[in-house]
């Protein structure tokens, strides 16, 4: 668990916590290998995810921003303005940032695992909008996180779009829902982006774009473990592997090993065949109503949904 008082503007130490070193040490040695997607946000992995947003195979960003430009006011209306408005995986905070004049929040929280890159983005944001208080908070939420005091708790609205509750199993996303419920306590409510199911050649081509951006957001982690961890990855070694799977309804991305190498970082070392994976992301992809049931189960109240024409994207409003 986090201490959310660990603020942006903080210093960062060079090498990774060491909770970091034991949890990369972990998902290293773990008979299937596995890195969590956090570690893919690094600031060059920040800004190769912007690009991603900007590919023409990449349909979540800009059907998730048709919905808001066309929906923005009935959105606004559902959601209430004035609230606190906790963005989760804030990032560089365009996509609150475009919602302000509508929902004029009396205070925003953006939240990033990424504290320099967040950091940034607040101070140029905070001039644009001085009349709204801003709490910027680099720190990791996938675990759940206390917000410090200084939150206020009025009428709490947690903003997660772009479908990044797809990283969650179905198990830690209703677990994590859940938190943020009792988090956002009575008034409160939750803003939130989710993928839907749809046809696998375009969900596959969207995670393993012509121009490879995605590749080498994938390949990034490698170079970001080496910093985290000492550790002494080549990308050069490794291949980006993304596809949906349709049984567990997720894409799956993984780095292949193109041929037998060893791997070596403070503490550890593995060894990895040819074509032995390392798993480092899972984007699930929801039907509308098996999403309204997971809000359901969490202990969200009915919600409304807004969807494009073609029914590709949903961006959902649930009260606490
Ligand atoms: C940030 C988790 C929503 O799953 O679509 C994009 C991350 N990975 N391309 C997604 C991602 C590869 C993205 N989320």
């Amino acid at each position: 668990r986090n201490a959310c008082a660990d603020a942006a503007g903080g210093q960062r130490p060079a090498h990774g916590a060491p909770a970091t070193l034991a949890e990369i040490t972990a998902g290293l040695l773990a008979p299937s290998a596995a890195v969590s997607p956090k570690f893919f946000y690094d600031s060059l992995g920040s800004r190769l995810f912007e690009a991603i947003c900007e590919l023409p195979e990449y349909y979540p960003t800009r059907t998730e921003a048709a919905i808001f430009a066309r929906h923005g006011s009935d959105i606004a209306r559902a959601v209430g303005t004035g609230c606190t408005l906790i963005d989760l995986g804030a990032g560089n905070c365009a996509k609150a940032a475009a919602l302000f004049p509508l929902l004029q929040p009396a205070q925003y929280v953006p939240v990033d695992i990424s504290r320099d890159f967040l950091a940034d983005a607040v101070r140029g944001l905070q001039q644009r909008f001085p009349e709204i208080g801003m709490l910027a908070l680099g720190l990791d939420f996938s675990q759940g996180c206390e917000l410090p005091d200084s939150v206020r708790h009025a009428r709490r609205l947690f903003f997660y779009p772009g479908s990044s509750i797809g990283n969650f199993g179905p198990d830690e996303a209703q677990r994590f829902l859940r938190g943020l419920r009792d988090s956002a306590g009575e008034q409160g409510g939750l803003l939130i982006g989710v993928d839907l199911v749809k046809d696998t050649a375009l969900l596959d081509a969207a995670y393993d774009d012509a121009l490879g951006v995605t590749a080498a957001f994938n390949l990034n982690l490698l170079n970001h473990l080496n910093h985290l961890v000492g550790a002494d990855f080549d990308v050069r070694h490794w291949l980006h592997r993304a596809f949906f799977n349709e049984q567990a309804s997720r894409i799956e991305m993984h780095l292949e090993a193109r041929h037998a190498l060893s791997v070596r970082w403070q503490g550890g070392e593995r060894h990895f065949g040819a074509g032995e994976r390392i798993h480092t992301e899972y984007s699930y992809k929801y039907t509308r109503a098996g999403f309204v049931a997971l809000l359901e189960r969490a202990g969200f109240e009915a919600a409304r949904i807004w969807t494009d024409p073609d029914g590709w994207f949903a961006v959902i409003h649930a009260r606490a």
